[in-house]
Order: C-alpha cells, then sequence, then structure tokens
C-alpha cells in the first residue's frame, strides 16, 4: 500500500539545482553571507513585501535572535499561545522570558485577542502571537494593545510564507516576524528562516548576533550565536521561489478538494476561510468532534495509520504541560481551555502539492467511511 505523510518537501528539477549551485565551484564560497544569499534575501524582500529581510539557518534560531535584538529585559513575561510548535515556547524560555499563556479562539486557532489585557502586568515586555496552519492573528487589534501598553510584537510566522492581510505582507506587522523555511514549509531552503521588520536600525544588530555578535574584525559588540544560512541553502530557496505561485497553486488544489469532500461530513470541522487574506494553503487541519463523528480524534489517526497514511496532531501536547517545564514554571494547559480541546481533538491531513487528487478522494473516504 502506497506510504503518504503529512507532507512531502517540493524539490526543484535536479538540473536547475545543479545550474544554481555550480558557480559555488568557482567563487569556492560557501557560507557568512556570500552571493547567493544576497540574492535570495533581496528575492524574498520582495516577494513578502516587507522593508528588511534577514537570512538564518533556521527559523527557530531566527526567533532566538529576534527576541534578543529587542533587548528584553530577562524576567520579562510574554504572552503567546500554548498551541503551537515547541520552538516558540523554547524561544522564549532560550531568552530568559517567563511565557504567559493566553487562550486561542475556536475560529481560527490562533491567539485570542479579546484575553491579552487581562494578562499585561507591569512585567509584560512582549506579546509572541502565532499565525498558526497560514491563519493569521488579529493583526489590527495586537498592533493596539501593543501601542497602548508600549510592549513589543514577535510574530511566529513560520508557517504564513507569502500569506497577504488587504494586500500587505503579513511580515510587515508587529516588530519582527518569523518565517520557517524548513524542508516541510511551503517555501524552504533545506533548512533556513528569515526575520523581517520596519525599524531599518535591527539589522545590523540582528546581522551581528547571527555571526556570533561580531560587528567588525575588532568589535564584539553582541552576545551571538551562528546562525547563518549556507550559499546551498540560499541556491535551493532561489529555485523554490522560482516555482512558488505554482506550489501555492497545486496546494490550493488539494485543499479545495479536502473541503469539498469533508465540508458537510457531521462531526467533522474544517479550518475558517479567513476574510481579506490571501491563503498560502500551508495545513489542512481538522477538529473531530467525537460525540457527533462517533470516533474520536485518536481512533481517526490510528484507522489512517492502519491505511498507511501518517496524519499528525499538530499540535499535541501544548506547550504549556511539557514536561522540561515542570519545577521551573507552574503552568496548567487547563488555563487555556481551548487551546487544549483543540489539541486533544484536532489532526492535520496531508498536504502538499504533488498530493493527487485520487489520494486526497482515499483519505476522505476512510475518514468518511468512520462516520457512517
Ligand atoms: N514555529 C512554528 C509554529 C513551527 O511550526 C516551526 C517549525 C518553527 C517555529 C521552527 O521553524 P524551523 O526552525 O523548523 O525552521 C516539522 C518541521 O521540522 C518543523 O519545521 C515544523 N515547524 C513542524 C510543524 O513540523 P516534525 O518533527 O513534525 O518533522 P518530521 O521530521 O516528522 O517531518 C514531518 C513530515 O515531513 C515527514 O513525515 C515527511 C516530511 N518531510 C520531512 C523532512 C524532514 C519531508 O518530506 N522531507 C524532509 O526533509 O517537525
Amino acid at each position: 500500500m502506497k506510504r503518504i505523510l503529512v507532507t512531502q518537501s517540493s524539490m526543484p528539477d535536479f538540473n536547475e539545482y545543479i545550474d544554481e549551485i555550480k558557480d559555488i565551484w568557482d567563487t569556492k564560497w560557501l557560507t557568512n553571507v556570500g552571493p547567493k544569499h544576497k540574492e535570495l534575501q533581496n528575492q524574498l524582500k520582495e516577494y513578502l513585501k516587507v522593508d528588511n529581510m534577514e537570512l538564518f539557518t533556521n527559523g527557530h534560531t531566527a526567533l532566538e535572535i529576534a527576541l534578543q535584538a529587542l533587548d528584553l529585559p530577562k524576567g520579562g513575561e510574554v504572552i503567546t499561545t500554548p498551541f503551537t510548535f515547541a520552538s516558540t515556547t523554547q524561544a522564549i524560555v532560550r531568552n530568559g522570558l517567563i511565557p504567559v499563556f493566553c487562550d486561542i479562539k475556536m475560529e481560527d486557532y490562533t491567539i485570542d485577542e479579546k484575553k491579552i489585557e487581562s494578562l499585561i502586568t507591569d512585567k509584560t515586555v512582549a506579546i509572541v502571537p502565532v499565525h498558526v496552519y497560514g491563519n493569521i492573528c488579529a493583526v489590527e487589534e495586537i498592533d493596539r494593545i501593543a501601542k497602548k501598553f508600549h510592549l513589543k510584537v514577535i510574530y511566529d510566522a513560520a508557517h504564513t510564507f507569502g500569506v497577504q492581510y488587504k494586500g500587505r505582507g503579513i511580515g510587515s506587522f508587529g516588530d519582527i516576524s518569523m518565517f520557517s523555511f524548513h524542508a516541510t514549509k511551503v517555501f524552504h531552503t533545506i533548512e533556513g528562516g528569515g526575520l523581517c521588520f520596519s525599524d531599518d536600525t535591527l539589522a545590523s544588530k540582528i546581522s551581528a548576533i547571527r555571526n556570533f555578535g561580531i560587528v567588525d574584525q575588532e568589535t564584539i559588540g553582541y552576545i551571538g550565536t551562528n546562525g547563518k544560512m549556507t550559499e546551498f541553502c540560499a541556491a535551493m530557496g532561489l529555485c523554490n521561489l522560482r516555482h512558488i505561485d505554482e506550489e501555492i497553486r497545486k496546494r490550493k488544489r488539494v485543499v479545495e478538494r479536502y473541503r469539498k469532500n469533508l465540508e458537510s461530513v457531521h462531526g467533522i470541522r474544517l479550518n475558517t476561510v479567513q476574510q481579506d487574506v490571501t491563503s498560502n494553503y500551508a495545513y489542512f487541519p481538522v477538529i473531530i468532534n467525537e460525540v457527533d463523528f462517533q470516533h474520536n480524534r485518536d481512533q481517526v489517526y490510528d484507522r489512517l495509520l492502519e491505511n498507511n497514511i501518517n496524519a499528525r496532531k499538530y499540535f499535541y501536547p501544548l506547550t504549556n504541560s511539557f514536561d522540561c517545564y515542570k519545577g521551573s514554571f507552574n503552568f496548567d494547559q487547563h488555563q487555556t481551555p481551548t487551546a487544549l480541546y483543540v489539541s486533544e481533538n484536532v489532526l492535520t491531513l496531508p498536504l502538499y502539492a504533488d498530493l493527487s487528487i485520487e489520494d486526497v478522494d482515499r483519505i476522505c473516504e476512510i475518514i468518511k467511511e468512520m462516520g457512517d
């Protein structure tokens, strides 16, 4: 039986990549912000409609550097959500900051902006909302709250490559936005990540932190790390960017088929289509309501697996239940009940550009048979 995983990396044509990397053998320039890095940075700035763009070895390192670059005081509280990949919360904690968990909304699984203000204390320094699955947060309201309370906003935009809101690149909201260019993402550089920001003065600081804090050969101005993207990764990005519109179009086709097949199945809730948003069709999450569907999420997961189809429980467990925080923090996942409900009932179905319509139909048939 054919194996279908939750996603599959899109690859450029083999020869296109070989052509793109050929001149690396002439220049012998492999990393440390080489010509391919610079070219990709410029092209991404334009594609994502942002003022500044810096590239990194991966999205997580980029997020850690973003938090560091804003000089948030150690011990400061950061309002965020637990319904996300481990990276978001780990980046906050690894910066010596304290996550304060806000619940999410049932409509789109992003931070519930109406609950943010009640979590603000005199220790709050920032908000780290997540544009989860490519669904965007309430950016205008978050902006209003941040201005009122003088807070920084760093978006985890790992899932929102190419998403626009009212014609504006999603990376242009907040102080900084982080995109992931991991192999599993809509756009990838094998491993990679990017930060977008509007304050031009941050560029030199962020790039210095990315390079061990080195400002010039005799000045080490920041406590830095090594987060540089290699030329081979940048070359993969240059190839993939040529085909990004086609990639998103193919994903849209898959998503539309899923919607058509599953929209009227009793007990299955589909992701809400957001107004004024140009989607990138990054993920296809479904919520299984055990009472109405008569099977729970884990049973659907197992049934698909029996058929060699590996859907995933993104994002389960919640980050506010992680073992690694026990002892250091008193997080309680019951304080974010909507996030808890979603994480216990969500399944993200396979989605990638080359997933065939026949395979989508087969996945949906297996699910529908369970509900009959
Ligand atoms: N913030 C959020 C909200 C995120 O979702 C992520 C990453 C980050 C921050 C951090 O960004 P990065 O530092 O990663 O740039 C995967 C990805 O590794 C991770 O990037 C992603 N989120 C997360 C949601 O998914 P796993 O542990 O589920 O990966 P894995 O190895 O199980 O792969 C999933 C499927 O992808 C495989 O079943 C098959 C396919 N695949 C995987 C790889 C590695 C490929 O087709 N090709 C590949 O090379 O985390």
